[in-house]
């Protein structure tokens, strides 16, 4: 069972701008993620104990999302968090989610850095009574109902935004995608939504694992193998900015002789449209920790939530100026 059946989302384009979240700064409050903390001290009768496991650190997206998170979880806001770092391993998240069980925390929240995988522990969850707020990523499991509610982007409908921009201004371009981490919900919906749009221009496609260093050495690879590579479509970035040092490596110019389509719209992203190294850029907005601290303490009331909260969000060109780069909050 594919995780949630989203609702389409058509990505609004360079203009229109407007999201489910607010996008206000989170609220302050003491951090008391640790590496399983003990909650619980005095006065910590009636906060709520999250046990959050976090993929990684693998991107700016992750970080930005990460103090989000972590702001709006604050002791504060009400919440013992436990925040726990998987470095990408789908085993320390396994480790970890197990713990939160073991701890007997209100709330689990975690996200999935690969789609499959998850079933016996999601099933042991569900034994224990726990519920599961899920965050981002999505997972495709046989556990029935495994999750209360689930909290992210329509990356289908990013794929599809960054396709059709594709098929408006580049018909000819010879696209090298460079995928995220194989498997994750990410890379597979984004992977679907722009090939049913622009799938005949694909001539290659190769994984970065959404990192810099391992985007650079995709496409280091790639400029090889495609010579005759005129774009590359990035899930991510931060690939996209390896792909930037690799085609300048190469002595080729980015965003001219090989322009890059991407996803994200972190800062150092949209940098680089401003520079014009990027061509366009869709937004996948990872501030959305008071939406989340929001559901998890509904969640933790036993108050109805929605099945999933999609954060729409906008998508940008080389129109983008300075000031909206500096304006951003992540
Ligand atoms: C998207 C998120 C993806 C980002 C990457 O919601 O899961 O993972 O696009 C990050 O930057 O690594």
């Amino acid at each position: 069972m594919k995780g949630i059946n989203r609702a389409r989302t058509g990505l609004a384009g360079v203009v229109a701008t407007f999201t489910v979240l607010a996008l206000a700064a989170c609220g302050g409050g003491s951090d008391t993620s640790g590496d399983g903390g003990d909650g619980g001290d005095e006065g910590g009768s009636d906060l709520i104990r999250v046990g959050f496991s976090q993929l990684g650190a693998e991107s700016g997206w992750r970080t930005a999302n990460t103090e989000s998170v972590k702001e709006s979880l604050s002791e504060d806001a009400g919440f013992d968090l436990t925040f726990v770092d998987a470095q990408q391993k789908q085993e320390n998240q396994i480790k970890a989610l197990r713990d939160f069980v073991a701890q007997d925390v209100d709330v689990i929240a975690f996200s999935p850095v690969i789609e499959t995988g998850w079933d016996e522990v999601l099933q042991e969850i569900k034994d224990s009574g726990i519920p599961v707020v899920l965050v981002d990523r999505t997972v495709d499991t046989t556990v029935d109902d495994p999750f209360v509610t689930w909290i992210g982007a329509d990356f289908k409908a990013e794929g599809t935004t960054a396709g059709e921009w594709v098929a408006e201004n580049a018909p000819d371009a010879k696209i090298f995608e460079l995928q995220g981490t194989l498997g994750s919900g990410a890379q597979v919906d984004r992977e679907e939504g722009f090939g049913e749009v622009v799938g005949e221009q694909i001539i290659g496609k190769a994984s970065g694992n959404f990192t810099r260093a391992e985007g650079k050495t995709a496409v280091e690879a790639a400029l090889q193998a495609y010579p005759d590579m005129t774009m590359i479509f990035t899930h991510n970035d931060d690939m996209g900015l390896g792909a930037i040092e690799a085609i300048e490596a190469a002595g080729k110019v980015p965003g001219k002789d090989i322009q890059i389509v991407s996803v994200d719209g972190v800062r150092d992203g949209l940098q680089a449209l401003v520079d014009k190294k990027f061509n366009y850029v869709v937004e996948c907005n990872p501030v959305f920790g008071d939406q989340l601290a929001e559901l998890i303490t509904k969640v933790a009331d036993g108050e109805d939530v929605p099945k999933e909260t999609i954060v729409i969000d906008k998508a940008f060109d080389q129109t983008i100026t300075q000031a909206d780069v500096d304006a951003r909050a992540y």
